[in-house]
């Protein structure tokens, strides 16, 4: 088949030479034949999510594969990192160096940079290890919280960027998750945006086996803005991403999908959640996607198509390097700072009784001074501020460490090291 040259979408935006339909199925053959060189691996996903991921990707994710690290790029979560696949895919389509095809080729074997679930630092376009469902949520949640601190600390011209998570529907049964979705439907991180792999399959078969729960009710009652839509509708992605993005309210997108989308006898079953398709449904696949070419081969024209859709980035990253470079020098040289984490270092008054300051800061008896700890020391509730006290310097061998009475912390000075010189320094609630 060639692929069709036109394209556009009934809403008109979908602007490149090849049709959506065809630049999901590149994502699509990558999974199923890297799963199936590998003897293992999870193709269904990647397969049910490729429309998902590929509107998302073409259409909205603000990135630059040459700058990964862009501190204003959008984070794209894979919190079902069992599908880590689509990931691959992904980074290897849009042009990210690290990502070859060879790497592609070499899922899941010893070294390579694509092992069976996301690492990150393994390849650049990781933005966090996941495969412990539930956690990759989580932690997107943390990365919504931290755009919203930056931006409201240094403004949207610095700071300005959407987190996207793919999760599924194991991550929505782990615990941690809930903790999560509670948080940020209580602050209103409405940059956050999920896609929910909405397949009805899990690991041993129809999700009904083993959950009742009602998710959309359940984000709904955490105060997120919800949808439900056909997770096989360009359209429909496509209106369903412009609206959570507009949101008030964090964004749940449950995405109706089919696991395996494409596979004659696998689709919609969980014998394709985790094991290769086998040799009759991948060449099945290929001819029910119209996708005849050999196994990691992707046409010249689509995957121009997707590195168009790499560098596009350019641009926005150009601009962003333009407004940090007229930053004056203070500003500027406090957004490198807590970028890399440096902790805030200057001298403290004593003000009598040990109590010296409120939140924000811990003294080290060892130098005098204070540690910027970048959030409230005593991780206690909003009435209880935290305060600081300095108490005689003590050993922190491991053999003593110092006492932490309920609802504190110690820390000693990383600037001083030395097991003995570290004092210790508790952080207590003001109200104990
Ligand atoms: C915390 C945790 N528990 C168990 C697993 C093992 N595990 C991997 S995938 C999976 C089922 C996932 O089902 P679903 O999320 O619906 O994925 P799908 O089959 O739709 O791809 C399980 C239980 C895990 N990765 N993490
Ligand atoms: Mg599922």
């Amino acid at each position: 088949m060639t692929p069709p040259r036109t394209t556009a979408a009934a809403s008109g935006v979908q602007q490149f030479e090849v049709s959506h339909e065809v630049m999901a199925n590149a994502i699509r053959a990558l999974a199923m034949d890297a799963v199936e060189q590998a003897k293992s691996g999870h193709p269904g996903m990647p397969m049910g999510m490729a429309d998902v991921a590929t509107v998302l990707v073409t259409r909205f994710l603000k990135f630059d594969p040459s700058e990964a690290r862009w501190p204003d790029r959008d984070r794209l979560v894979l919190s079902a990192g069992h599908g880590s696949m689509l990931l691959y895919a992904l980074l290897y389509l849009t042009g990210y160096e690290d990502m070859t095809i060879e790497e592609i080729e070499r899922f899941r074997q010893l070294s390579s940079r694509t092992p069976g679930h996301p690492e990150h630092g393994h390849a650049r376009g990781i933005e966090t290890t996941s495969g412990p469902l539930g956690q990759g949520l989580a932690n997107a949640v943390g990365m919504a919280l931290a755009e919203r601190l930056a931006a409201a600390h240094f403004g949207p011209e610095l700071v300005d960027h959407d987190t996207y998570v793919i999760a599924s529907d194991g991550d929505l049964m782990e615990g941690v998750s809930h903790e999560a979705i509670s948080l940020a439907g209580h602050l209103g991180l409405s940059k956050l945006i999920v896609l929910y792999d909405d397949n009805r399959v899990s690991i041993d078969g129809p999700t009904e086996l083993t959950v009742s729960d009602d998710q959309p009710a359940r984000f709904r009652a955490a105060g997120w803005d919800v949808q439900a839509i056909d997770g096989h509708d360009p359209a429909r992605i496509h209106e369903a991403i412009v609206r959570a993005r507009t949101a008030a309210a964090p964004s749940l997108i449950a995405c109706r999908t089919t696991i395996a989308y494409g596979a004659p006898t696998k689709a919609g079953t969980a014998a394709a959640h985790g094991a290769p398709l086998g040799p009759d449904d991948v060449a099945g696949a290929r001819e029910r996607l119209g996708w005849p070419y050999a196994p990691f081969v992707v046409p010249d024209e689509v995957l121009a198509a997707w590195r168009a859709v790499g560098a596009r980035g350019a641009d926005a990253y150009r601009g962003w390097r333009a407004r940090l470079g007229k930053l004056d020098e203070a500003t500027r040289a406090e957004f490198e700072r807590q970028l890399r984490h440096v902790p805030v270092i200057g001298h403290i008054e004593d003000r009598g009784e040990g109590v010296v300051a409120q939140q924000r800061v811990l003294r080290d008896d060892a130098c005098g001074k204070l540690l910027d700890l970048g959030g409230h020391p005593a991780g206690s509730s909003g009435n209880q501020h935290g305060v600081v006290r300095i108490g005689p310097a003590r050993r922190t061998d491991r053999a003593r460490r110092p006492q932490v009475p309920h609802g504190g912390r110690s820390a000693s000075c990383p600037m001083c090291p030395t097991a003995d010189r570290a004092a210790s320094v508790s952080v207590f609630d003001a109200s104990a």
